[in-house]
């Protein structure tokens, strides 16, 4: 099995905690540098990381990937709280990618614009929602869905995305897990 996808990418670290004692190989990728940006579109028409290649079969989307490794490697499949729990991440998350994406594309993305409005407010909310859930102890447990939560954080603090000081759980749930499995070597800090 091949991973394709990059460092800093918390919808790839995920895919690369969850395989941390699994063979496999990991294909970083610098989807803005021209030959690897060939890569991509060769092997994925939505153009974004992480695909999986396992054979003659490529899978896109964090979330697909997931499904297929479940069934491959006999993971456990995912509650309908667990399901909840992913979605509400990728929604903070993908703001978050479209608000880096127009910051360097030059725009100020605290402009009172509708786009920036929009994901500004879901961002709040969603995490507003998170730091509530880990107060009531739903991210106790290191399952996949904990795995979404620690890499959107982790990405949010090491790209200062969003101030974490007024969600103490978020900013606890991240220093409990920092010795999980595949934290550290996925660190986009260690990259060298
Ligand atoms: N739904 C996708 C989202 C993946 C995604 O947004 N990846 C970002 C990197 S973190 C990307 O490839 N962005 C490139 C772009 O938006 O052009 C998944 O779960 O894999």
């Amino acid at each position: 099995m091949k991973l394709f996808g990059s460092v800093p990418s918390p919808y790839v670290r995920r895919i690369r905690m969850l395989l941390a004692d699994t063979s496999y190989e990991f294909v970083n990728l610098n989807i803005f540098a021209e030959q690897d940006r060939a890569t991509l579109i060769r092997l994925n028409p939505t153009r974004k990381i992480p695909m999986l290649v396992d054979g003659d079969q490529v899978i896109f989307d964090s979330g697909l990937i997931y499904r297929y490794l479940c069934q491959k490697l006999q993971l456990p499949a995912l509650s309908w709280p667990q399901e909840n729990q992913i979605i509400l991440i990728n929604a903070a998350n993908d703001s978050l990618v479209e608000l880096l994406i127009c910051q360097r594309s030059g725009f100020d993305t605290n402009d009172d614009k509708l786009f920036f409005n929009l994901q500004r407010e879901r961002v709040a909310e969603v995490l507003a929602v998170l730091e509530q859930q880990v107060r009531d102890q739903a991210f106790n447990d290191w399952n996949y869905a904990a795995i979404c939560l620690y890499c959107l954080l982790d990405w949010i603090a090491f790209r200062n995305l969003w101030p974490l000081g007024s969600f103490p759980a978020l900013q606890q749930f991240l220093s409990q897990n920092q010795q999980q499995p595949g934290v550290a070597s996925s660190d986009p800090r260690q990259a060298g």
